[in-house]
């Protein structure tokens, strides 16, 4: 492989100006073997393990005959479950220090910069608990299904698994997401401003199947309550709407079983509805004629507005996209040439029509490349390619969407929101690109 390809490795990863004391120790071991021909792996392969200051620019390959060629390898199931590569250590769920009071009541988010493609790796998928992450014995585990119905059902794990089956791709993203930026810029990197946010490939069985298993009662049956298995008891809403089209009772998440950060064994996948609708280690279904005013959806989840009113029950995540490279806290390494501009974008109430692309904070825009196929509520992958000048640029992506919803600017959504808000913040994202090739987290 050829470091001087334009399409690799022509950007340096983030600083981790919050790792955690387990992340700098992480760090201080790559540091030490990030040195003389290994300076090359980190041009080529990594937006990933971390290049510390001073590392010489890459050199061309081969060094010689390096000492993994040189020896017998390890042996074929070493690694019965198998783990990312050494060099990749630092790609890592991380919590942003001071932000939640407890580790229990608390989020680590998905390391956006650092992804390909669409799907969220198990390992790496955000986490947002309530009260910690219960650890549930799945034969022990069951799911209630009661309220407006003929005859209330009581599912064991097994009996879940023998019912007929979907797999789908949607994303899941915390109405939180981007919260700490209503006001002013505020976190260094996209694992901050938009990590709370994964897509995974989840399967389960519809709960219309169940609904229409236990016989809900389809006059008076308007709105369910799902109820989660920690102690938190977490519950809330979901119109019947919704549960009729295609929200997933999931035991799956990318081929394998839930991980228990994601609610094993079994979760409610809302598609396009915002994070917290989808109850994780989920043992409860009532079937009801009215909203349940849960905790959940008027002492949090509503949306303080500017004339004092308070917005309720805003399920849905409005279109959004973010560049995820270059991003906040990395760092381009030539001072000019060619750049691939990539990122994601979703939204709740379809597919992603189209995605522009500015370099001058939003006075010119061109379309990127859409990642195909384009699937409804889920992550798409745009790209497009930019040669930079070596002056200073100003990144931002704006979306569309299957409605014709068009992504709004801070300034747009804030004349409507006003600063008190937390949730529901799509705002276009602007990174700005200084002389040095160094990224920021700005507004325009
Ligand atoms: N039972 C239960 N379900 C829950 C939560 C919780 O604390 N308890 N957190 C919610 C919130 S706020 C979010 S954003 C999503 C996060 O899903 P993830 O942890 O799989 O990323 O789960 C939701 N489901
Ligand atoms: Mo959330």
């Amino acid at each position: 492989m050829d470091q001087q390809d334009p399409k690799r490795g022509r950007v340096l990863p983030a600083p981790e100006n919050f790792l955690d004391p387990a992340g700098k120790s992480r760090r201080r071991a790559l540091g030490g073997l990030l040195t003389g021909g290994a300076a090359l792996l980190a041009a080529n392969s990594l937006r990933a393990a971390e290049v510390p200051a001073g590392t010489p620019a890459p050199t061309r390959f081969p060094p010689g005959v390096p000492p993994w060629s040189q020896t017998l390898g390890k042996p074929v199931g070493a690694n019965p479950y198998g783990v990312p590569a050494t060099f990749e250590g630092n790609i890592i769920r991380r919590s942003s220090p001071g932000l939640t009071t407890t580790t229990q009541s608390s989020v680590a988010f998905t390391p956006l910069q650092n992804l390909f493609g669409i799907i969220t790796p198990n390992g790496l998928h955000f986490e947002r608990n309530h009260n910690g992450r219960p650890d549930i014995d799945p034969y022990q585990h069951r799911l209630l299904l009661h309220g407006l119905v003929r005859e209330p059902k009581l599912y064991t794990m097994e009996d879940l698994l023998r019912l007929p089956s979907v797999s789908r791709i949607h994303f899941v993203e915390c109405g939180a997401n981007s919260a700490m930026e209503w006001a002013n810029p505020s976190v260094p990197t996209v694992q901050y401003t938009h990590g709370m946010l994964g897509c995974s490939e989840w399967t389960g069985v519809l709960l219309s199947t169940l609904l229409e298993d236990a016989g809900f009662d389809e006059k008076k049956a308007k709105y369910l309550l799902a109820e989660g298995a920690d102690a938190a008891g977490l519950t809330r809403t979901i119109p019947i709407g919704f549960a009729l089209d295609d929200v997933i009772v999931a035991y799956g998440q990318n081929g394998e079983m839930l991980r228990p950060e994601q609610g094993y064994p079994l979760r409610l996948l809302v598609p396009g509805v915002q994070g917290i609708s989808n109850v994780k280690w989920l043992r409860r279904i009532k079937v009801g004629d009215q909203p349940f005013n849960t905790r959940e959806e008027t002492l949090q989840y509503s949306d303080l507005m500017p004339d004092g009113s308070s917005r309720q029950y805003t399920w849905i995540q409005e279109a959004k996209s973010v560049i995820t490279s270059p991003s906040g806290g990395q760092q381009l390494l030539d001072k000019g040439g060619y750049f691939e501009i990539t990122g994601l974008a979703w939204s709740g109430r379809g597919h992603i029509k189209r995605v522009d692309i500015s370099t001058d904070g939003g006075k010119n825009w061109r379309a990127a490349k859409l990642q195909t196929p384009v699937l409804e509520k889920a992550l798409t992958r745009f790209r497009a390619d930019w040669t930079w000048d070596g002056s200073p640029a100003l990144l931002q992506s704006r979306c569309i969407d299957s409605t014709g919803y068009v992504q709004p600017k801070m300034r747009q959504l804030r004349e409507v929101r006003g600063t008190a808000s937390i949730y529901h913040n799509n705002a276009i994202q602007t990174w700005l690109v200084d002389a040095e090739g160094k990224v920021h987290n700005v507004e325009v």
